[in-house]
């Protein structure tokens, strides 16, 4: 052996001697694919894989988000110890400075204001652990009725959809690898292969097994490239062609009458007012054919099986909720729900956007499904935490509304884990002006973001890398996110910080927890006996089965993979038909001001407020700013030229991104994604009411103008 291949073999040892392995999920959406980071030590430097593992919902796929999620948690923006904002500025501090100033004004504000003059934000990036102790800071830690989180923009026109009409809400009644028997597929709204894309397979799959697959959405897809059908619909209109749908099934005598008189009820209800033409929207204003509709009517009603899908297109409404429910109509109309091959799924978006809205981190409910409302639900959770019920806080309002009551002075003080409500809130102009007015902003994040800027303390918390917890995924399946690796800094976990936190406010006796697990089984006590119900599931039934079903009500008891086989979740045992006699949900419409729709969603490369993925080098090399996507012929009547900057403006505000041309597009619509902050925030456009059902704001479509810039902007990394 000579020298060199000597040296060559010693470098080799050395580096698989310091090779590390992290074995964790992706922290990006709610597929939850599990993956192994392979950290290598080389002499001059560390050089990271990242290698999908087998898993029973994505059989160790990955997308190329998940592939590069590394290098956000490695960057060295990351944040390693708290900060405290002095004379307008950061500056370094420790956690007992950071922890005694939180205390003092904590305590000054519940003096002066009361405890409801303190409000909480999460996120559904939090582990089921997190977001439960989340709701139990709020509500015993400040004794705030204050606290709602990211998730009222993402799910909760589906959940509160399901929950009406089958009386619990699981995103998925089935599990995935029942998609392949469904002869038939709605997926309205969802563009599965850019935002789950290793979900993908199973379509493919079930195309293979000779399915039709429908896709709803104004705009042409990597998912619509999937359909044998697509309805490039006009944004907005999804619960009129919903119920077109539903009076073909009628009409041609396609329903599945017996399933609706024993399993649901409202059907005569429902027929009757179907039957009403007045109660229709015409084909022109939906913008589909009549012949386009009964295709999908005698496609979806003639096959056997059959699922819907729904998602945010359809449910980022300020109808959200009604639009479901006329999607659920379907399903129940056809008898196809509660056997195999058939079934609906709201396709949940965040990693734990399913386990983040069952166990209190919304402002009206408790652990486990519970309501906040009910005194027998109250009492429960008082026991379980030790505590009087009449202690429990009421039931505060969601999460866009919680902004004008900062501005008005009657929230004084927040506290935001995992959310970045300056760039996911519509009408970014109104979070500016409520935050602008608190009097103290507490922000537990990794990085300091648009948001955190307002804060007068950032607490530097830890990254799927590091946090353990369980994080309950598209399928409603609970898995466990088993981290290893060193926190970085001064890191520390986000339920840690909440203890200690608790701690300074003499509170610590309800927040003495020295693990994840420990949370854990808390949270099984307190879900015992609720709809989301995860008491016989435990850390360990998790490793050996590879995630466990909710609701699993007993250790020795299976986990319910398929839903309502027998019976529906309601009081009587019967889903709820849907109809609404006066839609009166109001839509931002056009005008000669603002002409075009504006629809917003996401992009395959970057992920949400765009706070991890814009830190990680590949993800942004794939797209390094905003842009709108417009049909050549409407940028050409607007004189837009492909490449440049545009400003795009509603009765809001206005946001500069860079014009794309797309025959993919409908000529009246335009698409901007909401991946972008500063200049190019697109929620500076987008109007803020809401579904007065869930508190869901109208994302999917706004009002605006769209006009060349004459002078080019610089435009940050934002
Ligand atoms: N790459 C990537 N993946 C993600 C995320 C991400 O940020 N990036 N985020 C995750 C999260 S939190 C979520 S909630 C999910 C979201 O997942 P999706 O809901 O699938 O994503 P969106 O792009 O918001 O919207 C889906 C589709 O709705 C269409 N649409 C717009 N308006 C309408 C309408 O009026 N009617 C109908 N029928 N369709 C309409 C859009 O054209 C778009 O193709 O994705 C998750 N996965
Ligand atoms: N116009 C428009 N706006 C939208 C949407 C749309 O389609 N159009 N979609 C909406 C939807 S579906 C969603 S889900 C929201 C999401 O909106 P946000 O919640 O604002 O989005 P994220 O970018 O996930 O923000 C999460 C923040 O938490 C941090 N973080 C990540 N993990 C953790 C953790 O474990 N602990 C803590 N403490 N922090 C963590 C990240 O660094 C990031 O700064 O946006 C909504 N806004
Ligand atoms: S972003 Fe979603 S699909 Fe992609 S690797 Fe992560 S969890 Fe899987
Ligand atoms: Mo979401």
């Amino acid at each position: 052996m000579n020298e060199n291949m000597l040296a060559g073999f010693r470098n080799r040892l050395e580096e698989v001697a310091s090779e590390k392995i992290y074995e964790t999920q992706c922290p990006f959406c709610s597929m939850q694919c599990k993956k192994k980071v392979i950290e290598e030590r080389t002499p001059s430097r560390y050089v990271y894989h990242t290698v999908g593992m087998d898993n029973p919902t994505t059989h160790g796929r990955l997308c190329v988000k998940g592939e590069n999620a590394y290098q956000h948690a490695f960057h060295s923006e990351r944040l390693k110890h708290p900060l405290i904002k002095e004379n307008g500025e950061f500056k370094k501090a420790t956690w007992e400075e950071a922890l005694t100033l939180i205390k003092k004004r904590t305590e000054e504000i519940g003096n002066e204001f009361g405890a409801n003059a303190h409000s909480v934000y999460g996120g559904g990036s939090l582990t089921n652990e997190e977001a439960y102790l989340l709701g139990k800071f709020a509500r015993v830690g400040l004794g705030t009725k204050y606290i709602d989180y990211n998730g009222r923009f993402c799910m909760s026109a589906a959940a509160s959809a399901s929950t009406k009409t089958f009386g619990i809400d699981r995103g998925l009644t089935n599990q995935l690898a029942e998609i392949e028997e469904a002869k038939c597929i709605i997926l309205a709204g969802t563009n599965i292969a850019e935002c789950q894309p290793t979900f993908v397979p199973y379509f493919e799959k079930a195309k293979e097994n000779g399915s039709f697959i429908i896709v709803i959405d104004p705009r042409e897809t990597e998912t619509s490239a999937m359909a044998d059908l697509h309805l490039k619909i006009k944004p907005g209109y999804d619960q009129a062609l919903a119920k077109r749908i539903a009076s073909y099934l009628i009409k041609e005598d396609l329903i599945d009458e017996e399933f609706c008189r024993e399993r649901t009820n409202g059907l005569d209800e429902l027929l009757a007012y179907l039957q009403e033409e007045a109660n229709h929207t015409s084909y022109e204003e939906m913008d589909v054919t009549e012949r386009e509709v009964l295709e999908a009517a005698h496609r979806f009603g003639r096959a056997q099986t059959g699922m819907i899908f729904t998602a945010r297109g359809v449910e980022q409404q300020t109808d959200g909720h009604e639009s479901v429910r006329h999607f659920l109509n379907l399903l129940l109309l056809t008898g196809k729900i509660g056997k195999d091959g058939c079934g609906y799924g709201a396709i949940t978006g965040q990693a734990n956007g399913q386990g983040g809205r069952e166990h209190g981190q919304k402002s009206d409910q408790l652990p486990g499904y519970r309501k906040i409302d009910n005194k027998a639900d109250r009492q429960y959770i008082a026991d379980v935490w030790g505590i009087r019920e009449s202690e429990l806080p009421d039931k505060g309002v969601s999460a866009h509304e919680m902004m004008p009551l900062m501005e008005t002075g009657k929230i004084r003080s927040l506290f935001l884990f995992g959310s970045n409500p300056l760039l996911s809130n519509p009408h970014a102009d109104r979070v500016r002006r409520g935050f602008s007015e608190l009097s103290f902003m507490v922000v537990a994040d990794m990085f300091l973001t648009e948001s955190a800027a307002y804060a007068d303390v950032v607490l530097p918390t830890t990254s799927y890398l590091e946090d353990e917890g369980t994080l309950t995924n598209v399928e409603g399946r609970v898995t466990l996110r088993e981290a290893s690796k060193r926190t970085p800094g001064k890191a520390r976990h986000d339920w840690r910080i909440l203890a200690d936190i608790a701690k300074q406010l003499g509170k610590g006796e309800f927040f003495s927890f020295s693990s994840a697990e420990e949370i854990f089984n808390e949270l099984r006590l307190a879900s015992k006996g609720g709809k989301a119900d995860y008491y016989g599931i435990t850390y360990d039934r998790i490793r050996e089965e590879h995630g466990v079903f909710w609701p699993c009500r007993a250790e020795g008891t299976a986990d319910e993979k398929q839903m309502f086989t027998e019976q529906f979740a309601t009081a009587d045992g019967k889903a709820e038909l849907f109809y609404n006699p006066a839609a009166t949900h109001e839509k931002e419409e056009t005008d000669d001001a603002y002409p075009l729709y504006l629809t917003t969603g996401r992009t395959m490369s970057h992920y949400l407020t765009g706070e991890q993925t814009r830190r990680s080098s590949r993800l942004f090399a794939r797209e390094i700013e905003s842009t709108v996507h417009i049909h050549p012929e409407t940028a050409e009547k607007y004189e837009l030229k492909h490449g440049e900057q545009v400003i795009l403006t509603s009765a809001r505000g206005e946001t500069i991104v860079r014009c794309t041309h797309s025959k993919k597009i409908r000529q009246d619509t335009v698409f901007v994604p909401m991946h972008w902050g500063g200049k190019q925030n697109i929620n500076n456009v987008v109007d803020g009411t809401l579904d007065p059902d869930c508190g869901m704001p109208g994302f999917k479509r706004s009002a605006v103008a769209l006009k060349p810039i004459t002078q080019k902007v610089a435009i940050s990394a934002n």
